[in-house]
């Protein structure tokens, strides 16, 4: 439990990457050095005021995203995202989001949802679950409790939020708290499809992986509207699966 605790309460990479600024990331990348600070200041106004989204019938960018391990085998669950530049769509949506527990696991194990996202956490099963969360972005304790309404849990800073259950070491799960809706999450093929409101100026998306080795700074990239043509392909280096398994044995039963 002790390790358990420590791990929980790592600073998020995720939390420390969305405070980085859109305005300089696009001057680093688009920007000859030398061009001086006019033009600097102009960029930032247009990211800082008009960036957001054109107001135009143009349809949405759709970016088909593909993501795997080193050697090419495809990642599920990886989330892919838009860190910047904010977004009109940023408001949470009023119905909850809904992470289950079913057959004793957390599904889905990783669940985006948009920062002030109510998420709830019914139990199908027949036995009493405990969720916990010791992480920094967001600290709580659900009691024992089956078959009744699960209380209601508010994600107000982004992050990513690892959920454990005080009864069943392995139940684990992450709520990955985004700074937006506009987020996709890979399939079994290691396949998604972003759908992102038309612009000119560059998207800054990063994929998210419960495994991945660092931050998703390392993740991060600027993309190109046009590059909506082709696929876009994540290799991530992943730590290894140290999470415990569910004991076979309990499979059969506890619906
Ligand atoms: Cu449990």
């Amino acid at each position: 439990m002790a390790a358990r605790r420590q791990a929980n309460t790592r600073a998020s990479p995720l939390a420390k990457n969305l405070g980085a600024s859109y305005a300089s990331f696009v001057m680093r990348r688009h920007l000859a050095p030398g061009l001086g600070a006019l033009a600097s200041v102009l960029l930032s106004c247009a990211a800082l005021i008009a960036v957001p989204y054109a107001r135009s019938a143009e349809p949405p960018v759709e970016f088909t995203v593909e993501v795997t391990d080193p050697i090419r085998r495809p990642l599920a669950d990886a989330v892919v995202y838009l860190e910047e530049p904010p977004s009109r769509a940023a408001k949470p949506r009023r119905a909850p989001y809904v992470m289950d527990q079913v057959g004793m696991e957390l599904v889905p194990r990783v669940l985006p949802v948009p920062v002030g996202s109510k998420v709830v956490f019914p139990n199908k099963d027949s036995i009493h679950h405990s969720l916990y969360s010791f992480s920094p972005v967001k600290t709580f304790e659900i009691d024992l409790y089956k078959d009744k309404k699960a209380p209601e849990v508010v994600f107000e800073s982004t992050g990513a939020v690892q959920l454990g259950c005080n009864i069943h070491d392995w139940m684990g799960g992450t709520v990955l708290v985004l700074p937006n809706a506009h987020f996709a999450v890979t399939d079994k093929t290691g396949k998604a499809v972003l759908r992102l409101p038309a612009r000119r100026l560059p998207f800054k998306l990063a994929v998210y992986h419960d495994r991945l080795r660092g931050g998703t700074e390392k993740t991060t990239r600027l993309v190109e509207p046009s590059a909506a043509a082709k696929p876009l392909i994540w290799r991530l280096s992943l730590d290894d699966d140290r999470r415990k398994k569910k004991p076979s044995a309990l499979d059969a039963g506890y619906r």
